[in-house]
């Protein structure tokens, strides 16, 4: 990609020469030799790598510059619709070689670290990652902003900037020990601080009614507690184009530096207090994935930022605008999730008690800018807040949501006369003990579009979860199946293989995934599976290498490289997968000959901190780990537990992968995405009929994707029926066996008893059918084995799965949102 020369005006303003920022090595290295001095005060000599990285990072940003200016000028020049996503996590990981490979710098920027005298690779791992989100639900925010600047839509996200991102993991003793992310500890060189864009958000207080001069009532939210939001800007660069969009994430800071007047009282103490108090609100992520704890102060970040977010858009609208007739031609606001759901309430309050419009055009207004993306079926993760908390925290809030809730029931009474349960059942109110806010029912009837992320989850939402809804308003529901950015999870993270793709049918498929397609013939010809192959084995080599200084253990890299990664949770069924290693390897003792191939069985995952069962379960796999790896007996079987898993160690674990594991319960796992990596990556899924599973066994065939276990509707059925998991325990020898090792302690010498509760809860309940599945589970792993013996018949099934994986480009899905939800049009930034 050619530097764009700086349009006339640009370098007017600034006087700077027109090739300051230019993309070739001597410019670089000028660009970073300057860094080096300027920005970080140093000489070459005395830089250290981490001053390297900074300098390096901030001469890829003077190169993203003119471009995002650019974009901004473009967008408002054209007042274009934009897309605006609201999330309370983004998992973005590393910023500098998607930057460097998305504007096209990462060979210029390799030779110019080469000139003097530094490694690119050091450089790029000097980065934390930017890990302010669980799993893969902020992942998917990453990998749609990626896409919005790719394909040159106007969209722009808003979220937290959270002081503390998802914690760091250690393992001590076999056991999940979490530490603070001090993520911009050392600087953050991407971010950008707007502090005259800041925005007063206003917490407690009361709500005042008066007449107005018009004689409509008016409504004042007043007193209470004021905290600011303040905007840090990230550069989104689009690959090959000039579209620099922006990430907006909102920091909490207190509203005077401290309370004057309890200073000059002496009280200087309770004066800094309230400081922290409104400073807490960004200061972590929560670390749960798919699961409300219910906290105040969760409710206070989800209304922090949306508040300022909703305020932002709002006074960028009215840059150009004087009324709001139009505010749904201007802008699209997808929540993501019901994280962001009070955005609804919120809007109304701008638009009737701010802006004095009449209710029922706010609302038409309101509904026609809201899409509501739902990610989950699980019933512990539905957001419901105590309507007490809401009015003590948001007291006109929760007024604007009854007047919703009364006006929206009245429709529905109209429509379905003497239904009082179905009322009930829609309400946006929970009755019971406790008032409590339904998230997901304000979300739906703010919002004209209501979409599930797999084709799957979507059915299963429309029949299970949200039926009335969609009895009601069928034309809201829509599916968007879920994607990934082929820029970070192949072009970046698997060089090898995106260097032998191209060889073989041009760069096309970087911004046109489908275009992998054209490799389908090539599995077919012996001289490419014989490069496809050693493009894994190389990349397993470059693993096992990162893994023995990292862990101190050596893999075979001729090992089946089978891999779970992925939040850890019970539905995700990571004891299934143990549960079977703990059988193979009993049967290894009996009898070598029954490992078929070798196998690495690899685990990365962090658990919730509250969640004992799933810290319990890391344990476990730990204690496999250690007898597995140290039996002299059994060395085609290795196991390994990888600490800290996150974007950058998911980009050197998905390119060395042979068996992707997506072995979730039936219904359970709304999407997945980690399952569309490994695919493009040329791993063969071992996997349930499951969220997108579904869609990769269609786009793959039956005869490259191993399929096992129950369906969503049998599970329902088997649960139905009255399911003994004891039952399956009796019935199935391997089983038992294994259950009855863990439970002897023999995983756990220092403690017995210590997985009583796994073996328990899996013999006397069994919420998510372990045992029911682990006999159709370990038929399919021995297929599995069986398979990777016939080494040419494996790598034609891994370049098929490669071949078919375009439809999981979050293009796709991005393009799909940008037609049928947001009506936004790709607008291009010229040079
Ligand atoms: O969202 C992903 C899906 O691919 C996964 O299947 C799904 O589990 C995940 C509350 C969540 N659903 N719900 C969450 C995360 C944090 C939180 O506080 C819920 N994450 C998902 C992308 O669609």
């Amino acid at each position: 990609v050619a530097n764009p020369p700086a349009s006339a005006s640009d370098t007017h303003d600034t006087g700077r020469e027109p090739n300051r920022t230019g993309l070739d090595p001597q410019n670089v290295r000028r660009g970073f030799l300057e860094h080096v001095r300027y920005s970080r005060g140093k000489n070459p000599e005395t830089a250290t790598a981490h001053d390297r990285f900074m300098a390096l990072a901030l001469a890829v940003r003077d190169r993203l510059t003119d471009r995002w200016v650019r974009t901004a000028r473009t967008y408002y020049e054209q007042d274009v619709k934009r897309a605006y996503y609201l999330s309370a996590e983004y998992l973005l990981g590393r910023a500098l070689g998607n930057n460097l490979i998305n504007i096209g710098m990462y060979e210029a920027a390799e030779q110019a670290m080469r000139e003097v005298g530094v490694d690119l690779g050091t450089l790029v791992e000097m980065e934390p990652d930017a890990g302010l989100g669980n799993g893969g639900l902020g992942r998917l925010a990453a990998c749609f902003l990626d896409s919005l600047a790719t394909l040159g839509y106007p969209g722009m996200g808003y979220g937290i900037r959270y002081e503390f991102g998802i914690f760091t993991q250690d393992i001590v003793d076999g056991y999940q020990v979490e530490r603070a992310d001090e993520w911009l500890k050392f600087g953050n060189p991407w971010e950008i601080v707007r502090p005259e864009k800041a925005v007063p958000v206003r917490f407690f207080g009361r709500v005042e009614h008066h007449q107005g001069a018009d004689g409509r009532p008016v409504a004042r939210w007043v007193g209470g507690k004021t905290v600011i939001g303040v905007p840090y800007d990230t550069p989104i660069a689009g690959y090959g184009n000039n579209t620099v969009n922006t990430l907006r994430l909102w920091q909490a800071r207190a509203s005077e530096e401290f309370d004057l007047l309890l200073f000059n009282a002496g009280d200087y103490e309770r004066s800094v207090v309230e400081k922290n108090d409104s400073e807490v609100i960004s200061k972590v992520l929560y670390p749960n994935d798919a699961f409300q704890a219910g906290k105040e102060l969760r409710l206070k970040q989800q209304y922090f930022f949306v508040a300022c977010s909703i305020a932002d858009i709002v006074r960028r609208y009215l840059k150009t605008h004087t009324d709001f007739r139009d505010f749904p031609n201007k802008a699209a606001i997808q929540l993501n999730d019901t994280h962001p759901a009070i955005a609804v309430a919120e809007l109304m309050r701008v638009f009737v008690d701010e802006k004095r419009l009449q209710w029922d055009e706010a609302w038409a207004i309101t509904q026609a800018t809201f899409g509501y993306t739902n990610h989950t079926l699980l019933a512990e993760a539905m957001e419901k807040w105590p309507a007490t908390l809401f009015e003590r925290l948001l007291p006109r809030h929760l007024e604007i949501i009854y007047e919703i809730n009364h006006r929206f029931l009245r429709q529905v009474q109209i429509r379905y006369p003497f239904d009082n349960d179905r009322m009930r059942r829609l309400s946006l109110v929970e009755e019971g003990p406790e008032k409590k806010i339904r998230m997901a029912h304000l979300a739906v009837v703010g919002s004209h579009s209501v979409n599930g992320v797999a084709e799957l989850h979507t059915n299963l939402l429309r029949r299970d979860v949200l039926p009335d809804f969609a009895e009601m308003a069928p034309e809201k529901f829509n599916n968007k199946t879920n994607g990934v950015t082929p820029r970070r999870w192949l072009a970046w993270s698997n060089p090898r293989l995106s260097k032998l793709i191209t060889s073989r049918i041009g760069e096309g498929w970087v911004t046109d995934l489908d275009q992998l397609q054209k490799l389908a013939p090539h599995a077919e010809d012996p001289e490419f599976r014989k490069a496809f192959a050693q493009v894994k084995k190389q990349n397993k080599e470059d693993l096992s290498r990162y893994l023995r200084d990292l862990c101190w253990v050596n893999l075979d890299p001729n090992a089946i490289f089978d891999v779970q990664i992925k939040r850890l949770h019970e539905y995700k069924r990571q004891l299934l997968n143990a549960l079977h290693i703990v059988s193979l390897w009993m049967k290894a003792r009996r009898d070598p000959s029954t490992i078929i191939a070798p196998r690495v069985f690899l685990f990365g995952a962090k658990a919730a901190p509250g969640y004992h069962l799933a810290k319990l379960i890391i344990r476990l796999v730990n204690g496999i780990a250690e007898v597995v790896n140290s039996d002299a007996g059994t060395t085609g079987l290795q196991v390994l537990f990888v600490p800290n898993y996150r974007v950058s160690l998911a980009e050197r674990i998905i390119p060395a992968t042979d068996v992707s594991e997506q072995i979730s319960t039936a219904g359970m796992e709304a999407s997945g995405t980690g399952n569309m990596k490994f695919m493009m990556n040329g791993a063969l899924t071992l996997g349930t009929l499951d969220g997108a599973n579904v869609e990769i066994r269609q786009a793959v065939g039956d005869d490259n994707f191993f399929l096992f276990g129950l369906t969503a509707d049998e599970v329902i059925a088997r649960k139905r029926a009255g399911y003994r998991p004891r039952e399956e325990y009796e019935r199935n020898v391997e089983l038992r066996e294994a259950l009855d090792l863990i439970a002897s302690g023999f995983f756990s010498p220092e403690d017995k008893n210590l997985f009583k509760p796994l073996v328990d809860s899996l013999l006397e309940e069994d919420r998510y059918l372990v045992l029911a599945d682990f006999a159709s589970y370990a038929a399919k792993q021995e297929e599995v084995a069986r398979a990777y013996k016939d080494q040419e018949k494996w790598t034609r099934m891994a370049i098929l799965n490669v071949s078919q994986s375009g439809i999981f480009s979050s293009d796709r899905t991005i393009k799909q949102y940008a037609e049928e939800i947001w009506r936004v049009k790709q607008t291009p930034v010229g040079t």
